[in-house]
């Protein structure tokens, strides 16, 4: 039966993960997979998180299953914090997923389940896991154009002009926030025609948010997801807990199915919580304890926003430097986009060659369609990178 198997192929940003551990060399810089990392390169564990885990030890009396969706109390916590009330609390069904990817994954499930034929609409880029199980679940896809390689913003014109051959009852999947792998987002007005144009259209948005609090701050980022929740009858919306959180590796994620009644959203229940069974029957539970509890407390949750708030700072400041440092050592402001762009990533926007010279020459790390991640730096190595970025003629 095994002899059967063929190669699958490898997921280029954790390929890049392995070569940087192989790499001997001690003045490497690692811009490569989208993981936080404060200046001295640790991801630590965030203080309210900490406390929470602590609370939970000592409070917690049973490990016996939740519920097919989790436990509701997180359901309801998340729902506030990414809708903050742009639509009522009844139009929303919610599951508790293994991480935002789970996520992805059962809203892709969820669509192939009611409309096998439905087309799904990525951005072109996108993180790579969407067409991956896309393909993988032999769904219809098409790609609409999102980055303009010249401004290094997004290609609005081209997104508009894509987006109007979407067909009615066909899927676009959006991100909410932080755009991955480019770093570039649309403008609020930008937001408002896009909504607009997929009414028209009849198409339903798909919302895959896992950089909330990482780009403008927690209700900026939020701020898309929220329009698209109160304009449309129907909308999906995967959650990830795993960054704003900084609990990656607790699986914690939530899917959400906006339906336009209460029988709607029954159904849509029900279906999310088959799903969940069919898969994995009961979602984990500890990182969606860790975040209920850290939402429910006022204190915890205070402190929660203020260590989310300066890492924000942190990662925007370190945009800027680089764009600044660039702009001396290019003599040019060619490099102004980073400081324009938002979340952990940028696309640089240079050949595979480019970013292979910066790795074999500079030991510099970043994925191989110049994305970087802008956590991976610190006050020492901007000037570095900049100096290896005009060094490799990019
Ligand atoms: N969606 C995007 C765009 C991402 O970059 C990630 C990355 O981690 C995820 C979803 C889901 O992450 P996780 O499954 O670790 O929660
Ligand atoms: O894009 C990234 O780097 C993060 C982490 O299969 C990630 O989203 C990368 C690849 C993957 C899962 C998570």
């Amino acid at each position: 039966m095994f002899d059967s198997l063929k190669p699958q192929p490898a997921d280029k940003i954790l390929a890049l993960m392995s070569a940087y551990k192989a790499d001997p060399r001690t003045d490497k810089i690692d811009l490569g997979v989208g993981v936080y990392k404060d200046a001295s390169g640790n991801t630590p564990v965030m203080r309210a998180v900490k406390e929470a885990e602590r609370r939970i030890l000592a409070d917690q009396t049973t490990k016996a299953y939740t519920g097919l969706a989790g436990d509701p109390a997180y359901a309801d916590a998340m729902i506030d914090l990414i809708l903050a009330g742009s639509v009522p609390r009844a139009r929303v069904a919610a599951v508790a997923t293994p991480g935002g990817t789970g996520a992805i994954r059962q809203a892709l499930e969820l669509i192939k389940l009611a409309s096998p034929d439905a087309t799904a609409w990525l951005s072109n880029p996108t993180w790579p896991n969407h067409p991956s199980i896309i393909n993988y679940l032999g769904m219809k896809s098409a790609t609409y154009r999102y980055f303009d390689e010249a401004t290094r913003g997004v290609d609005f014109a081209g997104l508009m002009e894509d987006l109007a051959e979407v067909a009615e009852g066909d899927v676009v999947l959006l991100h909410g926030c932080c755009h991955n792998p480019t770093g570039a987002n649309p403008t609020p007005e930008q937001w408002d025609d896009i909504v607009e144009l997929l009414k028209a259209k009849g198409a339903m948005p798909f919302v895959d948010i896992a950089y909330q609090g990482f780009g403008d701050g927690l209700a900026a980022d939020a701020a898309a997801t929220r329009l698209i929740a109160g304009a449309f009858d129907e909308v999906l919306i995967a959650a990830s807990c795993s960054k704003n959180f900084g609990i990656y590796r607790e699986r914690t994620g939530l899917l959400m199915a906006i339906g336009r009644d209460d029988e709607q959203v029954a159904q849509a229940q029900a279906t999310l919580a088959f799903l969940n069974r069919q898969n994995y029957s009961f979602p984990p539970d500890h990182g969606a304890r860790i975040v209920t509890t850290i939402l429910t407390d006022p204190a915890l949750r205070a402190d929660w926003e203020a260590e989310l708030e300066e890492t924000r700072l942190g990662m925007l400041s370190l945009r800027q430097q680089l764009a600044d440092e660039l702009r001396q050592q290019s003599n040019s402001d060619r490099f102004d986009f980073l400081a324009n762009h938002r979340g952990m990533f940028s696309r640089l926007g240079t050949s595979p060659e480019k970013v292979e010279v910066l790795r074999s020459e500079h030991g510099i790390y970043m994925v191989g369609d110049s994305r970087m991640n802008i956590a991976g730096l610190n006050a020492q190595t901007v000037p570095l990178l900049a100096k290896a970025i005009i060094a490799a003629g990019i």
